[in-house]
């Protein structure tokens, strides 16, 4: 049976705004206290998403999260009306009030991690919400997140969904950022390649030591557990300490892999020729595509600030993949030209689309970072709630539902408008009728 790749896109939520809570990624701190534009971030999104629909490709959305999180602050103590709730924390403690904001569940490749039915041993599709506990921001965006995963993916027999990780530094886990699946065609079973960025148990062993490596090797051995992957088709690769502290805080700020390519940095990993030789020999017989990115064309640092490796890498037919990669690749001389070379040289990359989703990359998400993949075969794909789908029809009715709900700029004195909740709540109410969810945020349970 044939299966596809489908990317779930997030949808950039109203309250989407730049308030520098990500030690460790380099962009979220610089763009800190900016004004944002929640509806040009969306309207972003929606072009990305129903260009690559128009490709061919199968494309859906994810909707946002209900924010401020007042029940979060109601647990940490603020009490009183929704208003009441949202101006003590907004007066006494601005920044617990600015995580509670956050529109990070935008970045969907951190929402969970997916394990197509090929690689499964009960042959199902698995789902594992990611606890994202490193940053408190999106610590608390598993719970619905969830809740929208089982209303898309809600049949019984095709889907298994995980309870998220326990929270915690030791089984700290950013979900598909750092997971990437290789095979031959999509209904094949796949090579599951997990990378980490230290051991939570045995501090003796390599970690960075600026920023914080987000996603344990303990976290990532407890998904392929939960998974039922195979052993010789699951591959473990610690991420290089240095890079982390050079700002790349999830392995797809580093490489991306499709199929049978992987598009990677020179630096991404420790052990470098220990991984590839794990990859190649776990993947059998046929080639896989190593395409190194050697740091004298491109350094760390560019491609923290470009994010050339937070593309997407889609294939488009036989032998033909295309990089999707955000404007700033273009503006970045060295990238450009690496991007010219690369469709030349002797690799199933064969097109760069260069798409703008500047809003989301000034808080370090790009391409990649707003999508989930999830490999369904053609009986998953029709048990899967088909509302969520992308055509001309949903593209329309969400640039319109943005155009009616969103506002055009936001800055940290507008986040504390007890309005902004009712407006986000409004919308959302709108959304889930439009993605045929039900009932998934907490103001409609
Ligand atoms: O978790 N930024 C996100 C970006 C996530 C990118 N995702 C992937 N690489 N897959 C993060 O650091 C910034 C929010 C702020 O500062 O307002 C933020 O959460």
């Amino acid at each position: 049976m044939r299966a596809f790749e489908v990317n779930f896109d997030g949808l950039v939520g109203p309250t989407h705004n730049y308030a520098g809570l990500s030690v460790g990624n380099v962009a979220s701190l610089k763009n800190a206290d900016q004004a944002s534009n929640p509806k040009q971030g969306a309207l972003q999104g929606l072009a990305k998403m129903k260009a690559l629909s128009d490709m061919g490709l199968k494309q859906a959305v994810l909707p946002p999260l209900e924010r401020p999180d007042v029940n979060t602050l109601r647990l940490l103590g603020f009490k009183g009306s929704d208003a009441e709730v949202i101006q003590q924390a907004s007066q006494q403690a601005p920044a617990i009030y600015a995580a509670t904001c956050s529109a990070s569940s935008m970045w969907t490749a951190n929402a969970c991690t997916v394990s197509p039915s090929a690689d499964t041993k009960d042959a199902k599709v698995h789902f594992t919400a990611a606890n994202l506990s490193n940053k408190f921001h999106r610590s608390i965006e598993s719970p619905t997140t969830s809740r929208i995963l089982k209303a898309i993916f809600s049949n019984d027999a095709h889907f298994v969904h995980h309870e998220p990780l326990p929270l915690g530094d030791h089984f700290g886990d950013e979900g598909a950022a750092n997971h990437t699946r290789f095979c031959t065609d999509y209904q094949s079973t796949g090579v599951e390649f997990f990378v980490y960025g230290k051991y939570a148990f045995d501090a003796t062993k390599p970690a960075p030591k600026k920023f914080p490596a987000r996603q344990t090797f303990e976290a990532s051995q407890a998904i392929a557990r939960l998974h039922e992957l195979s052993t010789n088709k699951t591959v473990f690769a610690q991420q290089h300490p240095d890079v982390i502290d050079a700002g790349v805080f999830h392995n797809d700020v580093i490489a991306v892999g499709n199929q049978n390519c992987l598009f990677y940095h020179e630096n991404a990993f420790l052990n470098t020729e220990q991984v590839l030789s794990d990859l190649q020999n776990a993947f059998g017989e046929q080639p896989l595509h190593f395409v190194m990115v050697p740091e004298q064309l491109v350094s760390v640092k560019d491609a923290v600030h470009s994010y050339l490796f937070n593309s997407q890498l889609v294939t488009l037919g036989p032998d033909h993949m295309a990089i999707i990669a955000p404007g700033e690749c273009h503006e970045n001389e060295k990238v450009k030209s690496y991007l010219d070379s690369v469709i030349l040289a002797d690799n199933p990359i064969k097109e760069v689309k260069i798409y703008d989703v500047k809003q989301s990359m000034q808080n370090g998400g790009g391409p990649a970072c707003l999508r989930q993949r999830v490999v369904l075969n053609e009986t998953e794909l029709a048990a899967t709630n088909h509302s969520v789908f992308m055509n001309e029809q949903l593209f329309s009715t969400l640039n319109n539902w943005v155009e009616k709900h969103y506002r055009d700029t936001l800055t940290e004195k507008d986040l504390a408008d007890p309005q902004l909740l009712e407006e986000s709540r409004s919308a959302l109410d709108e959304l889930t009728r439009i993605l045929n969810l039900g009932s998934v945020y907490p103001f409609q349970l």
